[in-house]
């Protein structure tokens, strides 16, 4: 079976979690959690180059003895180290952690003193009441428990967009093998590009007999969850639910536009067929039994007097009625990124040097690359104070990659009052500040806008970095105004982020959306922390479309001269570009 990146993670992640719960070093359980986040979305195959004999990358986080691990996992689909804690642990620790409000203390107490062994268990022990009577438990406590559990009980799990691709790739290779298929396609969510996905919608077109076997007898499924002639569902190991559908080619682009959704741009298209006396279904567009179209996505939308409309804009968010007026967008892509204004070395908590991160900036197709490490305030990630940064500077000087101009920068911390974590000497001799917030997320709503528009009023400030900072699935942003940050933004000329890491998508789509709506520039940034990690600028730009971005809504899309212009025109404070 194979090993992907995101089975590795896991691995890390319940490594953490159970050594939390045996009240392990803290630091050896971050450890853990920041191997699990840095190599869960990794772009390259961990497991086939251990396979292959070839010497890992440089990630984030990844010493000697995780990268040992990691061959191991990549080998056997786990660690003795993993398999030493679960003997060790009681069973449902894992999942009881997860739930918010209880950490290793009181997962233990309800294993030990109530017999907990399952979400199910839990539910039941606090609708009995039964909860509160521990000591360090109170009623709220309980009903909070109680909810999250019956949440947790009721609804799956969503995948990350980027995990969600990897297993759905590899599937969609396995597909194509089969004989007789003429399309194998990912649709849903995952085409659509939306953040977390559900589950996969696999699309198989032409003669999909075998297809369908090798569906239902890969090596990842767990479990069958419904199988018939032209549909089946599956449970990967993962968690990850597969549905396939089977269609004639004939049919292929009807149920292409079908199943990739969304169900309410589905409902929106097949009310203006009913307006023109059509029908549409998977199986095509319909006058009468008559099929007029369906063989091309194309064909469908020709049908209804609509052009092509791409996949990342059909959430029934006003598309339709673009589309009809000739008024789609030109959405941006990948390939009109010029440069990246926003990563990390070695000097903070990136894997690799400044020169390393230069060339991997190249070779992934961009010509300029602002490193933007850490301020001094973040000393877990060895923040920069001025003698170090004005060393970094120094060796910035130094690295010189053919095609590739490097714009020396900072990610400086807002403090809470809304002032930098770095004195204004230090900052003048940059040619970009990115700013962003990294502690006193709970401020109330007013403070925390407060404290990010003064930031962004700093005439050295150039860029706003993941302006409402959530991590998906595990943390929502601090509350802010965000239409006041984003009128202020487009007020003064600065640039907000469209942070690209996987986890974060910060501006999200419907942020994205106000921005251009507002007249604010974004900046789709990777925030690599190592060299692989250029390849996330595609997840921004998946988001940045479904915020119906154009290329000139993107600052890093513009020639390095014109990004300079503008850079001045957003901190006029900052060092004369030259
Ligand atoms: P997810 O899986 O929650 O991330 O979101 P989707 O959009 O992938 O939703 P899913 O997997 O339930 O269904 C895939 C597509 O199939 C959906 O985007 C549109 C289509 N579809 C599903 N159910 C219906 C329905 O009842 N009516 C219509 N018109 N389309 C549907
Ligand atoms: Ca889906
Ligand atoms: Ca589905």
């Amino acid at each position: 079976m194979p090993v992907h990146n995101a089975d590795i993670a896991r691995v890390f992640e319940e490594i953490a979690d159970l050594l939390e719960i045996q009240d392990a070093n803290p630091f050896r359980v971050r450890a853990y959690r920041n191997a699990a986040r840095s190599v869960g979305n990794l772009p390259l195959d961990l497991a086939a180059a251990v396979r292959e004999g070839r010497p890992l990358p440089k990630i984030p986080g990844i010493g000697e003895d995780l990268a040992a691990k990691i061959a191991e996992i990549a080998r056997t689909g786990t660690t003795t180290l993993l398999e030493r804690l679960r003997r060790q642990s009681p069973p449902a620790v894992t999942e009881l952690l997860r739930l918010p409000g209880l950490g290793p203390k009181r997962v233990r107490a309800l294993v030990e003193k109530l017999g907990v062994k399952s979400l199910a268990d839990l539910e039941q022990a606090a609708r009995a009441g039964r909860i509160r009577a521990l000591p360090g438990f109170g009623e709220k406590t309980e009903a909070a428990i109680a909810r999250a559990a019956a949440e947790r009980l009721g609804a799956a799990r969503r995948f990350e967009l980027a995990t969600a691709v990897q297993y759905a790739d590899a599937l969609v290779a396995h597909l194509a093998r089969a004989r007789g298929v003429r399309h194998v396609v990912a649709a849903g969510s995952l085409r659509r590009r939306r953040e977390t996905v559900g589950d996969v919608d696999i699309l198989v077109a032409g003669e999909t007999g075998d297809a369908m076997r090798r569906f239902l007898g890969y090596g990842e499924v767990a479990e069958v969850l419904a199988q018939g002639p032209t549909r089946a569902s599956v449970r990967l190991k993962s968690g990850l639910q597969v549905d396939l559908r089977a269609v004639p080619e004939e049919s292929y682009g009807a149920a292409l536009a079908y199943f990739t959704g969304s169900k309410a741009h589905n409902i929106a298209l097949r009310r203006l067929a009913q307006a023109r006396g059509l029908k549409i279904n998977e199986y095509g567009v319909w006058r009468g039994r008559r099929r007029i179209a369906g063989e091309t996505e194309e064909s469908v939308y020709e049908a209804v007097g609509l052009p092509w409309i791409p996949p990342e804009l059909r959430e029934d968010r006003g598309e339709i009625e673009a589309a009809k007026a000739g008024r789609l967008p030109r959405l941006v892509e990948r390939s009109d990124l010029r440069g990246d204004l926003h990563a990390h070395t070695r000097w903070t908590d990136g894997a690799n040097s400044v020169a390393e991160m230069a060339a991997a900036a190249r070779a992934a197709g961009l010509e300029y690359l602002a490193i933007t490490d850490h301020s001094r305030r973040l000393a877990a990630a060895h923040g920069l104070d001025p003698v170090r940064l004005a060393k970094q500077l120094a060796e910035i000087e130094t690295v010189r990659i053919e095609g590739l101009a490097l714009l020396r920068g900072i990610e400086v911390d807002i403090l809470e009052d809304g002032s930098l974590d770095l004195p204004d000497a230090a900052l003048a001799q940059l040619d970009l500040v990115v700013a962003a917030v990294h502690s006193a997320f709970n401020l109330p709503r007013a403070r925390q806008t407060e404290r990010i528009l003064r930031a962004l009023e700093n005439p050295r400030v150039a860029i706003l970095a993941h302006p409402q900072g959530r991590l998906i699935g595990a943390r929502e942003g601090y509350d802010v105004d965000m239409l006041k940050i984003v009128r202020k933004a487009a007020a003064l000329g600065k640039i907000l982020e469209v942070n690209a890491q996987p986890e974060r998508l910060d501006l999200d789509d419907v942020r994205c959306r106000m921005a251009k709506d507002e007249g604010a520039l974004v900046a789709i940034n990777s925030d690599a922390h190592g060299t692989a990690q250029f390849d996330y600028l595609r997840w921004g730009v998946g988001q940045a479309r479904r915020g119906w971005l154009e290329a000139a809504n993107v600052a890093n899309t513009r020639p390095l001269a014109d990004l300079k212009r503008l850079l001045g025109k957003a901190a006029p404070g900052a060092r004369p570009a030259g």
